[in-house]
């Protein structure tokens, strides 16, 4: 592999529900989707996923409250790229979640979530983040619609 892109990705819960948005540009366009983005060299991942989940939906957690729940990796037919991705979820937050550029954001009742309008291999591993299962995920997917092949191991801790 000789590219890896490193991204965050926030989950906010509140009771039976969970905060996703909608993307309004660029990767994963009109899908939704927790918040998060690139991880900048200045930066740790935690510093990151609290940046990029005020910037899209205006909502602040404190660093130390994120949890780290799963490691996502994607990695795509014929293409030399990874891309690793680092989740974190949480239930103390502030501030009521505001449309911005990038996210419209929405809260879902987690027995009535949107996996038509979601990246194929969510509903394939939102079942053990909503069990409070901590895992890694590897999907090889073919374009962005085609899943390959995955694995799903749980883990200890993360
Ligand atoms: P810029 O360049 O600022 O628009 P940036 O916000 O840094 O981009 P972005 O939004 O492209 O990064 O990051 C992609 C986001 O999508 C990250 O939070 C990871 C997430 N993501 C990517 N592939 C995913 C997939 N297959 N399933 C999923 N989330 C995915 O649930
Ligand atoms: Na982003
Ligand atoms: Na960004």
């Amino acid at each position: 592999m000789s590219l890896t892109k490193l991204f965050t990705l926030v989950f906010l819960r509140k009771e039976d529900q969970i905060l996703l948005g909608l993307k309004k540009r660029g990767f994963g366009m009109n899908k939704w989707n927790g918040f998060g983005g690139k991880v900048e060299p200045h930066e740790t991942i935690i510093e990151a996923a609290v940046r990029e989940l005020s910037e899209e939906s205006r909502m602040t957690v404190k660093p130390s409250d994120l949890i780290n729940i799963a490691h996502l990796e994607f990695t795509f037919h014929e293409e030399p790229v990874m891309m690793d991705v680092r989740v974190f979820s949480q239930k103390t937050f502030e501030g009521t979640p505001k449309e911005t550029e990038e996210m419209a954001p929405k809260w879902f009742n987690i027995k009535d979530l949107p996996f038509s309008k979601m990246w194929p291999d969510d509903e394939i591993w939102f079942p053990y983040m909503l069990e409070g299962k901590k895992f890694v995920g590897k999907f090889h997917y073919k374009g962005f619609d085609t899943i390959l092949h995955h694995t799903i191991e749980e883990q200890e801790s993360m």
